[in-house]
């Protein structure tokens, strides 16, 4: 037996050691366990067992170290090749593929924001909130009442036409119910269950069967405004107008009414804003008609009150330079991001 020093018996163990643990740590599949088994564990001529014979190569007093060290090396090697084992059978890919980097920076989590039409619409009800408009809501689905009989619009009117019309499926009924084609439902529901003064807004969807174009979507939002008290005239009208134009639009926006007909107003009018020297029709309004204030148990000769009606996708449109409102229904994250 050759004579070994303790130091190099150690070497060799340290150096095994590592071999197997990097060579176990590999391992991808059942075959190479079993290859690196008989390398390094194999009781005939496995490099471990060569290591273990060249143990009665050392000096007597050395020995027990030397027996010391080859059993802390052969549990090491052992504990590596049965972590192996439970990876290979549980399926795993091995530490290099599933070594998490936590020093990497992390993905940035991309933060939206509300959508342009919500955002205008939160902004109209401040601004209206500020000149003590109350905001209100009412339904999507009407009946025949809310959004025609009640603001004078009789049933043989061609805005009643189904051709105009979301009508739905109990259209056969006498009293079909629709989807409403504009917001003056609400004028009338709040009427029907307050007493003036009142200044309320109305912003939600309406539904008319619009082919759709840069100004025209088959759903759209808008914004009504109702305000009734004694002695309220067209000049009411339009200096609200004008002051809630200029403050969503910013600048002094000019506001121009053309004469116009809508059944519950008298007078009528269309209302235009221009910005930039172009005039964009943006709604219509009028002082209520007598009519509509007698159907909801108003008194005409003491209270009046104006209405107006603009559609939201216009004023948003106008407010951000956009030409075309079907943007704002394409979901592009591209458009909406710029916002
Ligand atoms: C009305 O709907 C009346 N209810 C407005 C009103 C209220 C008048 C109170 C008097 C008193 P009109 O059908 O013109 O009116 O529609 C008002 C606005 O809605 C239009 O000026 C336009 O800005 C917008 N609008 C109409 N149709 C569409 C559509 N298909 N897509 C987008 N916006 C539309």
């Amino acid at each position: 037996m050759t004579a070994v020093s303790l130091d190099s018996f150690r070497g060799e163990l340290e150096r095994l050691r590592a071999d197997a643990e990097a060579a176990l740590a590999e391992a991808v599949d059942a075959a190479a366990l079993e290859a690196h088994r008989v390398e390094f564990l194999g009781a005939r001529s496995g490099r471990l067992k060569a290591i273990q014979k060249s143990l009665g190569g050392l000096a007597v007093g050395d020995k027990p170290a030397g027996g010391r060290h080859f059993n802390e090396a052969k549990a090491a090697i052992t504990a590596a090749f049965e972590a192996a084992q439970a990876r290979i059978e549980a399926g795993g890919l091995g530490p290099a593929a599933e070594a998490i980097d936590v020093t990497l920076p992390g993905e940035p989590i991309r933060l939206g924001h509300v959508h342009p039409l919500t955002h205008t619409i939160r902004r109209v009800q401040e601004i209206m909130g500020r000149l003590g408009f109350e905001s209100v809501d009412g339904p999507e689905v009407e009946d025949q009442w809310h959004n025609f009989e009640a603001l004078a619009i009789p049933a043989e009117h061609p805005a009643r036409d189904p051709l105009d019309n979301f009508y739905l499926s109990v259209a056969r009924t006498a009293d079909p119910l629709l989807l409403r084609s504009q917001t003056s439902t609400v004028q009338i529901r709040v009427m029907e269950n307050r007493e003036p003064p009142l200044r309320i807004v109305s912003l939600g969807r309406v539904y008319r069967p619009d082919t759709a174009d840069a100004t025209h979507y088959p759903m759209f939002h808008q914004v009504e405004g109702l305000l009734v008290e004694p002695g309220i005239t067209m000049a009411h009208l339009k200096s609200v107008l004008r002051l809630f134009a200029s403050s969503f639009l910013g600048g002094d926006v000019h506001v121009r009414f053309r004469p116009s007909f809508f059944p519950f107003t008298e007078p009528s009018v269309e209302v235009d804003m221009e910005w930039g020297g172009r005039w964009v029709e943006m709604g219509g309004a009028g002082m209520v008609d007598p009519a509509v204030l007698e159907a909801v148990g108003y008194d005409p000769d003491v209270v009046t009150g104006f209405a107006f009606g603009l559609g939201v996708e216009r004023i948003a449109a106008r407010r951000y330079g956009v030409d075309d409102i079907r943007d704002f229904y394409r979901n592009d994250v591209r458009f909406l991001r710029q916002f």
